[in-house]
């Protein structure tokens, strides 16, 4: 069965990473979720990207902060599509992982989100494997009209109240 592979580099980036798995599962999309650092533990994490598309991943989500190199070292050892989630660590509110993950050399993509973006990346790993899968495609064209109508009625009581109960 196909799935979402979620990868990230410290249990402290699983209160942003779980906004991807929350979106995935608003989506109905089967995904596993991995702790594994591309500093720390290189090998573990060679070994998940070779092996991810044996177990059914059919794109990677890699969240990482501060000098994030995991999502470009996953992208290194598979050519499933890779998304990077730059995370916010201790310093330079996350543009030191934005950088990191985006600057990628010519020939090794990342697809990048933007930092702390771990939801988009769910709804971009949810389009990527929906241009094959119409009832996704349906899921997601669902999820757009949700979030349409939600505007649509913060327009409606702005055009009732104004701006005072802001
Ligand atoms: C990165 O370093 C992780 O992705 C995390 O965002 C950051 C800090 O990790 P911990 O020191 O909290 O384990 O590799």
């Amino acid at each position: 069965m196909s799935k979402v592979g979620i990868i990230m580099g410290s249990d402290s980036d699983i209160p942003v990473m779980k906004d991807a798995t929350e979106m995935l599962d608003e989506l109905q999309i089967s995904y596993e979720v991995t702790i594994s650092s591309a500093h720390r533990t290189p090998d573990d994490t060679a070994d998940w990207a070779r092996e991810a598309r044996d177990r059914g991943v059919e794109v990677i989500i890699a969240g990482a902060g501060a000098s994030a190199a995991l999502p470009g070292v996953g992208a290194a050892y598979t050519e499933l599509p890779v998304i990077g989630v730059p995370l916010k660590a201790w310093a330079f509110d996350g543009m030191d992982a934005l950088l990191s993950i985006a600057q990628m050399p010519p020939g090794v993509p990342v697809a990048t989100v933007g930092v702390n973006g771990a939801k988009n990346g769910a709804l971009m790993a949810a389009r990527i494997m929906a241009a094959s899968d119409e009832g996704l495609r349906d899921h997601l064209r669902e999820y757009g009209e949700k979030q349409a109508s939600v505007v649509r009625q913060k327009n409606a009581r702005l055009q009732e109240n104004g701006m005072g109960e802001y």
